[in-house]
């Protein structure tokens, strides 16, 4: 390693380390302009001079890497007199107004901290960019930094801000877009998170107060796992920030995870217990509440048998308080019905990787986005739905790698796909096949990875010779020859890097569509090294973690089979706990149709809008005697159904543990107090457990403690000390505290045995066809700005970016309806029927329609199809026959 000196002070620097980087690790305040950590270099405001020893004149720090023996001085007269004279010139564009009210930003700082005072005008409204919702522009006091041109470029890939003209001409413009409300900006925030000026700043802009507080802590949106820092002041959130040195997003975040906080004080957030009376909710205290679950608990218990409970963990509360809801359902109430979203999501993923790898999680991790040479992106929409994974793959597609896209619809991604693949909905199976049969055929398999790694290889070789590229592009209706090409693609650029979505699994064979992705993997090698694997995109913020601790029906935290952990549980448990299986979500649902389940505590997980089949699920839950619903809001379950509402604090109102898509545990820290009397989901078990005479065995005195009890039962997790999650997180397996943790799964060997089995799977057609009545095939899905029903997204400025759902078709179709861009139309299926406005993309197939549900008010799930995967019961929620016509009334045609 180079030693260099620093202002007097000799240190050790890796090599390729600039003098700035090198300054500032040592905490010398270097200043400088145009550098951001997460830029490349550019060395254009040379504020940043230093003075090398033996150098004629001054050298930029951020672009002089430190070599040996460099002896570097960062402050004298003749350099600060030169940053002054470079501050007093910028000065003319910093208006005292702003310089006032945003003293954070970093030109303001530094002119303070030389004495410069600002010289410019405040610009006049009519000058300003104000079209956005969120981010406001004021190009006055902007000095050419050019770091939001580059940010949109280098991080997000947006490529939103452009420079034009030259020298003092130079003007900073949203592309050709009049404004930046009409520009392709997706409100990620970067550019405003790196201007140094208040040229670009957002309506949550504020400048920080002396009793105002930064809390570190994860994303509570999707399973990304951002790390975000919470400025705070009392009980108000005022703004969110990315957290710098996090290992997942880098400094980066996404338009929910940086703009999607208000809903934590919406006037209408839940602050009492609520019970259902004549006219209406009447508030409860807490004490009352409490008193009278547990007792209708008891009833039906005693009344109808344990197994006439279900309890249904939220995949958006942490993993301690997934673990106790499952440890009452087992141990207080004797039943192991006990699940969660994941059923409907990534359950068949989870049983897919679990039945062939032996572990049921993403193999790799996404520091293996850059190592990849090549993507293989199925049923997934990563820069909608897990948005600083999708910049972090686009970067690394512009950067060179290859990119295979299969999906109906042409995503954004496809837009920089080498192959983009548009199969028919519902034809993963066949295709997927295929892509395996020219692998084989062809021989571009790792002959030796199979020979070491795969079993049935023999068996598959026969079974797959009949899938051939003609048969399937019959079926799919992608052509054969770009089968083939995906295929070699795939094949012969190493390392390939697969991610999938719920395109894949929310089928009838959504398992098998895993098991068939899985069978690519292991043809090709591309398992247990870097920049390759399968890789689930896991939904929200923890739904890996509520299903891993325990909030599923056949396994007991840690994914361990019942009959594999009883007697090791019961030992630490204290207690018995059933080996009867216990019912899934679905399974819940029909038994309470049936009669047959009689209660229902749902904690944060809107059923009654989400579940396919609307008015079914609610005829359903009307035969309950009792549904207790735990929430933030009242939410559209709790409104028609719930006969009692108990208030939950928010991952901004408490502690905790998130388990992210790349199986990361990560802090989640309180920076503000509940409201009211809303207490945090844990504490609220712990009460009705104490209630029901299991007091002493939840009588954790905090999440970390409980925390501790779940290491002690989770071979896999026991390594993950609290203390030692403070920055970054740690993934599984991480058995012991000297264990750095698994980034990438699988590498010498499967946790379940040497071999891994090649798996033949037949395709087995939907039954949801379309015909001259139903003729169009309705996927559903999401939008970048709203998170699923919308029960948190509605209540904040992000409903500004997204009020509506849409209905989106390709130009033809509508064409053909008379149908225009704007038409509220009705969408009719065999199972019911729902009212959406219509958009045009052209990025659609003619014959198939894409629908979102994050507006509870459209109902969208009264038409989605009631089927379900045939392994795991997953709802078919990607695949319903349709018809689409005019809304009756509505003027436009
Ligand atoms: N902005 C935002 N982000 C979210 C969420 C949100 O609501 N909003 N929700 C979170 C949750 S809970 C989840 S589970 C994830 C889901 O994230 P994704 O898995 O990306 O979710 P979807 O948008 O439901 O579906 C993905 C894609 O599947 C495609 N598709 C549909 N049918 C088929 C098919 O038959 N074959 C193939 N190959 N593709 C098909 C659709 O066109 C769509 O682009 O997102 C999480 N992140
Ligand atoms: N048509 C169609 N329907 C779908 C899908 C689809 O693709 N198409 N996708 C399905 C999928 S993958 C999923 S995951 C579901 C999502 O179903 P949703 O129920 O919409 O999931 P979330 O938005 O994650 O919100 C769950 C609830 O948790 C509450 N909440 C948030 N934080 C906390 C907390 O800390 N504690 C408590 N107690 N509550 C909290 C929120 O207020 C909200 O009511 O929708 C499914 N429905
Ligand atoms: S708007 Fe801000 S970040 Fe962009 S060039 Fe101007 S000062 Fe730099
Ligand atoms: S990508 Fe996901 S985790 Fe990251 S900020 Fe956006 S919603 Fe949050
Ligand atoms: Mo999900």
């Amino acid at each position: 390693m180079p030693v260099v000196e620093i202002d007097g002070r000799k240190l050790d620097v890796a090599p390729g380390t600039t003098v700035l980087e090198a300054a500032r690790h040592i905490g010398i305040d270097l200043p400088a302009l145009c550098h951001d950590p997460r830029l490349r270099p550019a060395g254009d405001c040379r504020i940043c001079a230093v003075e090398i020893a033996g150098e004629p004149h001054p050298r930029m720090a951020c672009t002089t890497a430190a070599a040996e023996g460099m002896a570097i001085t960062t402050r004298s007269p003749a350099l600060d007199g030169f940053r002054k004279t470079i501050l007093a010139w910028i000065a003319d564009r910093v208006s005292p107004a702003s310089y006032d009210a945003l003293p954070g930003k970093e030109l303001h700082m530094l002119m303070r901290r030389y004495g410069v005072e600002p010289r410019g005008q405040q610009s006049p409204k009519r000058e300003r960019d104000l079209s956005h919702p969120i981010i406001k522009v004021d190009m006055a006091q902007c000095i050419d930094c050019f770091r939001c041109v580059r940010i949109c470029d280098e991080v997000q890939g947006q490529f939103v801000w452009h420079a034009v003209g030259r020298g003092a001409e130079t003007e900073i413009v949203p592309g050709d877009a009049p404004d930046l409300a009409s520009s392709d900006c997706v409100a990620c925030g970067a550019c405003v998170d790196t201007c140094p000026t208040a040229a670009l700043t957002d309506i949550f802009s504020a400048a920080f107060r002396d009793d105002d507080k930064w809390t570190r802590s994860t994303c509570a949106y999707c399973g990304v796992g951002c790390e975000i820092e919470i400025h705070s002041r009392g009980a108000q959130v005022l703004e969110i920030r990315p957290a710098a040195d996090s290992p997942v997003s880098k400094g980066h975040l996404c338009s929910k995870g940086r703009y999607a906080f208000d809903f934590n004080a919406s006037p209408d957030r839940l602050r009492h217990p609520l019970k259902r009376g004549r006219d209406g909710w009447e508030p409860l205290a807490w004490d009352v509440a409490l008193d009278q679950c547990a007792n209708e608990f008891s009833r039906i218990v005693s009344t109808y048998g344990p197994d006439s409970i279900g309890v249904l963990g939220s995949a958006r509360a942490t993993n301690e308080e997934n673990y106790h809801l499952q440890k009452f359902a087992r141990t207080v109430l004797g039943t192991n019905n006990v699940d969660c979203c994941a059923r409907v999501c990534h359950a068949p993923s989870a049983a897919a990787l679990k039945a062939i790898l032996g572990t049921g999680a993403a193999t790799n991790s996404f520091d293996d986005i850059e190592k990849a040479g090549a993507f293989l992106i199925v049923g997934a929409n990563p820069t909608g739905n897990h948005p600083v994974v999708g910049a972090r793959i686009k970067q690394r597609v512009l950067d060179g790698a290859k990119l295979i896209v299969i999906d109906p619809r042409r995503i954004e991604l496809a837009d920089h796909a080498t192959l983009h693949l548009a199969p028919r909905p519902g034809t993963n199976v066949p295709l997927l096949n295929a892509l395996a049969n020219v692998i084989v055929e062809e021989e571009l398999f790792d002959a030796a990875f199979i020979r070491e790694r795969a079993s049935a290889w023999d068996e598959f070789r026969r079974f797959i010779a009949g899938s051939t590229p003609e048969r399937a592009a019959a079926i799919c209706g992608v052509p054969a020859d770009a089968i083939r090409d995906a295929a070699r693609l795939y094949a012969a650029t190493s390392p390939a890097m697969a991610f999938h979505g719920l395109g894949l699994t929310e089928h009838t064979q959504g398992t098998e569509g895993v098991m068939a992705l899985t069978n690519l993997a292991l043809l090709t090698g591309n398992l247990g090294k870097p920049g390759a694997g399968i890789n689930p995109l896991r939904g929200q913020n923890n739904v890996q973690g509520a299903a891993h601790m325990g909030c599923e029906p056949a396994s007991l935290t840690g994914a361990i089979a019942i009959e594999e952990g009883q007697s090791r549980f019961e030992a630490i448990w204290k207690t018995a706990i059933p080996a009867r299986p216990g019912l899934d979500l679905m399974g819940m649902i029909d038994a309470a149709a049936a009669g047959r389940l009689k209660a229902l505590w749902v904690v944060g997980y809107d059923i009654l809008a989400t579940l396919p089949n609307m008015d079914r699920t609610r005829e359903a839950l009307s035969r309950l005697e009792f549904i207790v619903v735990q929430d933030l809001f009242i939410n559209e379950t709790a409104r028609l159904c719930a006969n009692m509402v108990l208030p939950a604090a928010s991952a901004f109102e408490k502690d905790g543990t998130f388990m992210n898509s790349e199986r990361r545990i990560q802090r989640v820290r309180k920076a503000v107090a509940p409201p009211g009397e809303t207490l945090p989901d844990w504490k609220i078990v712990q009460e009705i457990a104490a209630r029901m005479g299991h007091g002493s065995s939840f009588s954790f005195a905090s999440p970390e403690a409980i925390w501790n009890e779940i290491r002690a039962l989770w071979p896999d997790g026991r390594g993950i000390a609290y203390d030692r999650l403070e920055a970054g997180g740690l993934q599984w397996p991480c058995r012991s505290e000297a264990d750095p943790g698994t980034e990438i799964m699988h590498v010498s060997q499967f946790a379940h045995a040497r071999a891994a089995p090649l798996r033949c799977i037949d395709y087995m057609p939907s039954e949801e066809v379309t015909d001259d009545v139903f003729p169009f095939l309705l996927m559903t899905g999401r939008d970048l700005y709203q998170f699923n029903a919308g029960t948190m997204t509605m209540r904040t400025e992000n409903a500004k970016l997204r009020p509506a759902d849409t209905l989106d078709m390709a130009p033809v179709d509508a064409a053909r309806l008379d149908l225009q861009a704007g038409a509220r139309v009705r969408i009719r299926s065999r199972h019911g029927e729902a009212c959406l406005t219509l958009r045009l993309d052209e990025g659609m197939k003619t014959g198939e329609v894409f629908a979102t549900f994050h507006d509870p008010e459209n109902a969208l799930n009264r038409v989605t199809s009631p089927r379900r995967d045939r392994v795991v019961h997953a709802p078919e929620y990607k695949l319903t026959a349709v018809a689409v016509e005019r809304l009756e009334g509505d003027a436009r045609r």
